[in-house]
């Protein structure tokens, strides 16, 4: 179609600039503003010029993982073992970056390094890491996390995918649902109840019984492989099992850490809509006059870069209790809930001062909102933490 050439920013690839209305770069480090800056400026060279065409195709940018690897955004808060050991405003800034992007990219790191290589790091055996740790932040291998089944996803502990102790070996049984990477998967940390009580399992591609079948007709996350897990009298060696850690709380430690990235990642889909939607009012002429010079659209605007620099603000702080251990799994609740709200809302009303341009794939508005109903409901519903807050003011569970 015709477009204005009043349009010079918009290109298929823009160049992601965020935004620092309170002057957070002020609160960063040297090196953590290094850190953003070497994620910004891979993810709008490397990202941004192809994320559109994945997106409308259904694929990942698979051969974007090991340069992912090599720059250190895999595992990024862990030490050892080939991990960078980043601290968690780094490992925040990673996530922010990567999001600006897109989701899927986040949410491949996240899945990489909170879900995956934070299990075996933190309750693997020895073996465990050292067979796994450095392949997985080098990216040569890509992992996955089993949790969800079709029928129990907010309430994992119903799970009926079982090991039974065979002596010589685990036999697993049972199906995953929504696993991200699952088909591309080497690795799949896959949580089942053995005698009743949740635990972790290492399954390799390849085991007999495994299979990882591709999950189609997203409409959301189209750039992440989503999958299933299937497994049929899989036997799983006895040194596959993870041994630090027994019931539920493993899994949703795990979640903490992701979440926790899901926090900073959705202000950078967030920043990406506010600067499209500012650009385009700037540019955009209606009445003889740019729509940025009306009341209305200035009121969007301001509240889109109010809720930001709120979020921006939480999660710096949530960065520092991590840091100094003292976080709790509420706070990141709030945090997840607030920042993928603020986000999701922000996308829609970026949409909006696009006009019908908002609908088109050239500018990233609609991939991000789309993305956001995901984040929105992964790694524990909008819901769930509100009754996750809910329970830490009153003692009383409500989801019960
Ligand atoms: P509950 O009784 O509350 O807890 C059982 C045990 O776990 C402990 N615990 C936690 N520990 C660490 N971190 C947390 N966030 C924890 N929450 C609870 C708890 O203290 C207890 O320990 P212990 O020692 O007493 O046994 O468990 P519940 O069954 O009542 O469930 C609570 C609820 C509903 C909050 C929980 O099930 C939940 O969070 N549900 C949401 C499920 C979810 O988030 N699934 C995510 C799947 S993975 C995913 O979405 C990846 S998307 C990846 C991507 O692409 O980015
Ligand atoms: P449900 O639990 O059925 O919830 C449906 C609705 O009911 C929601 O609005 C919810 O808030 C509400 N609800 C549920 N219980 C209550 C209650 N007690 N009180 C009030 N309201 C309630 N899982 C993994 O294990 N690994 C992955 O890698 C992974 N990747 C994903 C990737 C994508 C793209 C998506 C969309 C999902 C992924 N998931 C993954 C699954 C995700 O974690 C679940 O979708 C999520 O936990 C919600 O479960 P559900 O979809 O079954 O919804």
């Amino acid at each position: 179609p015709p477009r204005s050439t009043l349009f010079p920013y918009t290109t298929l690839f823009p160049i992601f600039e965020g935004l620092d209305f309170y002057d957070i770069d002020g609160l960063l480090s040297e090196d953590e503003r290094g850190v953003r800056d070497t994620v910004r400026e891979w993810s709008n060279e490397r990202v941004q010029p192809i994320i559109e065409k994945h997106y409308e195709a259904g694929t990942f940018p698979s051969e974007l993982a090991p340069e992912m690897g090599e720059l250190g955004f895999l595992g990024a808060n862990l030490e050892g073992y080939g991990c960078p050991g980043l601290n968690n405003v780094m490992y925040g800034l990673i996530c922010q970056e990567l999001e600006a992007g897109d989701s899927a990219m986040r949410s491949f790191a996240s899945v990489q390094g909170s879900l995956v290589m934070f299990p075996i790091h933190a309750y693997g055996s020895e073996a465990q890491k050292e067979k796994w740790l450095p392949r997985l932040a080098s990216g040569q291998a890509i992992g996955c996390f089993g949790l969800t089944e079709p029928d129990h996803g907010s309430n994992p502990g119903g799970m009926t995918t079982k090991a039974v102790d065979k002596g010589s070996h685990y036999l697993l049984n049972g199906a995953k649902m929504w696993i991200t990477n699952g088909t591309v998967a080497d690795v799949a940390v896959v949580w089942a109840k053995l005698d009743g009580v949740v635990r972790g399992f290492i399954v390799e591609k390849g085991m007999e019984g495994f299979s990882a079948p591709e999950m189609t007709g997203k409409l959301s996350l189209r750039a992440s492989v989503t999958s299933e897990l299937v497994f049929q009298d899989v036997e799983i060696p006895k040194e596959n099992i993870l041994p630090g850690v027994t019931g539920l709380k493993g899994p949703l430690s795990c979640l903490n850490n992701a979440r926790y990235g899901i926090a900073w990642g959705a202000l950078g889909a967030a920043q990406a809509c506010f600067q499209s939607a500012r650009d385009y009012s700037l540019n955009r002429i209606q009445f003889d006059k740019p729509i940025a010079s009306f009341q209305l659209i200035q009121n969007k605007l301001a509240w889109m870069l109010r809720e930001i620099t709120k979020g921006q603000l939480l999660a710096w702080r949530l960065a520092h209790l991590k840091d100094a251990g003292t976080l709790h799994h509420e706070q990141v609740s709030l945090a997840k809930m607030n920042n993928v709200d603020i986000a999701l809302q922000i996308a829609r009303v970026a949409r909006d001062i696009h006009g019908a341009n908002g609908i088109l794939g050239e500018y990233p508005i609609m991939r991000h909102m789309a993305n956001l109903e995901s984040v929105y409901t992964y790694e524990g519903t909008h819901d769930i933490h509100n009754l996750v807050i809910g329970r830490w003011i009153t003692g009383i569970a409500a989801f019960e």
